[in-house]
């Protein structure tokens, strides 16, 4: 009789009881996937409330908590064909080999003919993923919502930062105007009067659906999503939060001003998972990503 750890190894075993953690909905099948959710824990230039880096393990335990269809949309995340790979293994400490080792997993991706969804971390995580996507997409059209312009030069000397990182996005593209900014209620004058002159700023009441469809087309299309754009009363887990931000209601409106656009690749920054006392800033953390994956396949 064969002894019983030939018939079952320990490794098989422990597959078969025990589950690697992934997203919920997601797939695990790497030749069907589509969408492949990278975490990125980093918090490096933080300058107020440090914690983001704890941002992509908590975002994928709370998307247990909710269904992969949307009733507001009408579609199902399942769409996505969403790959779950996990965690960066970054350098603490070194900025420039973490944006470097960034860079390079976003272009493994785009390198597999696949959908980058990034989950920060800091927003500066957004930089070495548009320089990955523009030497792919030169045309590339970058959708930004946020509470705060992120659109300075430098930062206390530092040219990489949060606080500049739009800016070095913008000069990734054949024009500013190809930034769209959105849900923006706090920066510098100097930022202010860039955005006016660069026509990035969208005003709160205009039709976001006709200047996105105007200024996007058929081009290939980033969206980056700061989850402080929502108001500190609805999402208070957040290094630096801003008040006057947005409702559900208001993202909503932004989602469905995307609808039939050609999305090519996406992030979600800035949850601070250890100031959300209630996990209600998770939660809804989740769900806004769950809403953008389903809009970009429907
Ligand atoms: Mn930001």
């Amino acid at each position: 009789m064969m002894p019983y750890l030939l018939q079952h190894s320990p490794l098989n075993t422990l597959q078969r009881l025990a589950q690697k953690p992934q997203w919920m909905g997601s797939v695990d099948d790497w030749d069907a996937a589509k969408w492949v959710a990278v975490g990125i824990p980093y918090d490096g230039t933080c300058s107020y409330r440090p914690g983001t880096r704890f941002g992509p393990e908590m975002i994928r335990n709370a998307s247990w908590g909710m269904e992969t269809y949307s009733p507001a949309l009408n579609g199902d995340m399942e769409a996505a064909c969403l790959w779950d790979a996990g965690e960066l293994a970054l350098p603490f400490g070194n900025r420039n080999a973490a944006l470097a080792l960034m860079h390079e997993a976003t272009q493994a991706v785009l390198a597999a003919d696949k959908h980058w969804l990034g989950i920060g971390g800091e927003h500066l995580v957004t930089l070495p993923t548009i320089q990955a996507y523009t030497q792919k997409y030169p045309d590339l059209v970058i959708l930004h919502a946020d509470a705060h312009t992120d659109l300075r030069d430098d930062y206390l000397g530092e040219k990489l930062s949060h606080a500049t990182v739009l800016r070095r996005c913008a000069e990734l593209l054949q024009a500013p105007s190809d930034l769209l900014q959105f849900g923006i209620r706090s920066g510098l004058e100097e930022e202010w009067n860039w955005m006016r002159a660069n026509h990035t700023y969208q005003a709160p009441d205009a039709d976001w659906a006709s200047v996105i469809k105007q200024r996007a087309g058929n081009r290939p299309v980033f969206v980056t999503l700061d989850l402080d754009v929502f108001d500190p009363a609805v999402l208070p887990g957040t290094g630096t939060p801003e008040p006057g931000g947005w409702l559900w209601a208001d993202y909503l409106r932004w989602i469905n001003a995307m609808r039939g656009l050609n999305i090519v690749g996406m992030d979600v920054v800035e949850l601070s998972p250890m100031l959300d006392a209630s996990g209600c800033s998770t939660a809804l953390a989740a769900k806004a990503i769950r809403e953008l994956l389903i809009v970009a396949n429907l």
